[in-house]
């Protein structure tokens, strides 16, 4: 009687639009995160982050405590230090490596929060970061504020557990078609690693231009990095080998491990006019920054493509940290269907004599070398029976549909960026898949994640990356992550972040999808 007087009451002052009465609430609601937590059991209250908390951070947690200490600090103005051990009673915000916790696996953690401080557990610093991606998102939209707000930090109380669903969640980006910039790249990383992307694939190489530095082949960015190897004449550059190994570095400080892709036997003009013996009538074709793509070929009949190619694999190889060596394989449209597995009967066993996994375009898994390789599906198509013919024989797959994770397509015809060959990709399109079931004879177990591309061709600047990515990124993310998929609630959360991207500067998509906070 009284709940349903309470209830109706509520309804009435609802429909008249006059505010409830303001309630010791916290602005953010415990499961209010993106990519959705796996287990959250909100109860009692929160923490207040205040003046006087201290990050606790004892022996090898430092990395995650530095990125903590970072995000906090600008927009509460608080000194928040870092300290081996808080005193009795100090409010804490505590990282601890804990032993061994079969529900954390190696990314996961659990996050406490109590009116006496919020403790993230851990069993690798990996799953510590991905506990302060959760918890930054759980404190009010004006954290992401870059200058001192006035604002109560609350942190609503009660425990998560969280996991991700798939190891590898990645994005891509594009170098070569426009170049983007050693510092654009890092601002993209430190976005893409709030949603627990933990891999960044670049596509170094193209027909328009070359974009890492190779010792024993310096002509391919004298020549391929110039000014002017960007499409229709813009811009170009490259990375240098320290510029790559500092972005490497800077990506590992946020848990995000590069991949490097040169991209072979087709999509090679650029290395093609810098070094005229890469084609079979060793002329130098000219130079192009069209977005034509297949009319392009290495030389498969020739023992100089595959010192180049072992040269390029061998030194890009020793600066990788990371397990993944990506040699595209895509589009080889210019390469004949018997030379193209030659081609990749002898390069795959390459990349693995330089101790890295051989990644490439699912075009790879026609041939028997790619068993142990990992295939990305960028097809359209619900089956692809070559690739799941090479998945029975061991080959892993990472799911990239170009028509719902390609984040260079439009959202809808008024798009004024990207490319629509795969179709209109809006907000909804790109979260109403499954990466486990989505292509037939590739099982879940096959599947070792997903990974949203981000191709080039129309985009230039930081601001049309951002554009493009958000917001179906955190989509794409919460595909890789989270084991439920609720649109609805999906499109709630996306809509409470909005104000976090506004904070930074971030000029997302408006998708009219999504009931965007204006608070
Ligand atoms: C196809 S997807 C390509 C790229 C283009 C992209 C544009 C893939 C493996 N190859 O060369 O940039 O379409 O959307």
């Amino acid at each position: 009687m009284r709940a349903s007087l309470v209830a109706g009451l509520a309804g009435v002052l609802l429909l008249t639009g006059i505010p409830a009465p303001a309630q010791a609430q916290p602005a953010v609601s415990l499961g209010s995160v993106l990519p959705a937590p796996q287990q959250v059991r909100p109860h009692g209250p929160g923490f207040r982050l205040g003046a006087r908390t201290v990050i606790e951070a004892p022996g090898g947690t430092r990395v995650v405590a530095d990125r903590l200490a970072e995000a906090l600090r600008p927009a509460t103005g608080f000194r928040l230090p870092i300290v081996g051990r808080a005193g009795r009673g100090a409010p804490a915000i505590s990282l601890e490596l804990v032993r061994h916790d079969p529900r954390l696996g190696d990314e996961g953690y659990r996050l406490s929060v109590r009116p006496g401080g919020v403790a993230i557990r851990a069993t690798t610093n990996a799953g510590l970061f991905a506990g302060v991606q959760t918890l930054r998102q759980l404190l009010p939209a004006r954290i992401d504020a870059t200058t001192p707000q006035r604002a109560a930090w609350t942190v609503p109380g009660g425990d998560i557990v969280d996991r991700p669903r798939f190891a590898y969640r990645g994005a891509m980006l594009d170098l070569a078609r426009h170049f983007h910039t050693p510092d654009e790249i890092k601002r993209y990383i430190d976005e893409i690693s709030r949603f627990k992307i933990n891999y960044l694939h670049l596509h170094l190489s193209d027909d328009q231009g070359w974009r890492i530095q190779i010792d024993s082949w310096p002509r391919l960015t004298a020549v391929g990095g110039a000014p002017g190897t960007g499409v229709d004449g813009a811009g170009g550059g490259f990375l240098t080998t320290s510029d790559y190994r500092d972005l490497v570095a800077y990506a590992a400080g946020r848990f995000v491990t590069v991949v490097p892709e040169i991209d072979m036997p087709g999509h090679v003009n650029a290395a093609q006019v810098a070094y005229p013996e890469l084609t079979c009538d060793g002329q130098a074709p000219p130079p192009r920054t069209d977005t034509e793509v297949g009319y392009s070929s290495l030389c498969i009949g020739k023992e100089v493509t595959y010192r180049f190619v072992e040269d390029v694999i061998r030194e890009l190889a020793a600066i990788t940290p990371g397990p993944y060596l990506h040699i595209g394989g895509d589009e080889a449209h210019a390469t004949t269907d018997a030379d193209y597995l030659a081609f990749q009967a002898r390069v795959l066993p390459l990349v693995s004599r330089y101790g890295k996994v051989a990644y490439g375009w699912n075009e790879i898994a026609a041939s028997p070398a790619a068993a142990g390789a990992i295939a990305q599906y960028w097809g359209r198509a619900r089956a692809d029976a070559t690739l799941a013919a090479a998945v029975a024989d061991g080959t892993k797959v990472i799911m990239s549909p170009a028509n719902v994770a390609y984040l260079d397509q439009k959202y809808d015809p008024s798009t004024p960026l990207g490319l629509s060959w795969a179709g209109y990709i809006e907000v909804r399109t790109a979260y109403d898949w499954d990466p486990g079931t989505h292509l037939e004879g590739v099982p879940e177990e096959a599947v070792l994640g997903v990974e949203a591309p981000l191709w080039s061709e129309t985009l230039r600047t930081l601001d049309d990356i951002e554009f493009m990515a958000f917001p179906r990124l955190p989509a794409i993310a919460e595909l890789g992550w989270s084991t439920t998929r609720d649109w609805e609630s999906f499109r709630t959360r996306l809509g409470a972040y909005g104000p976090r991207w506004t904070a930074r500067g971030v000029g997302f998509h408006p998708s009219p999808q999504i009931p965007w906070s204006t608070a």
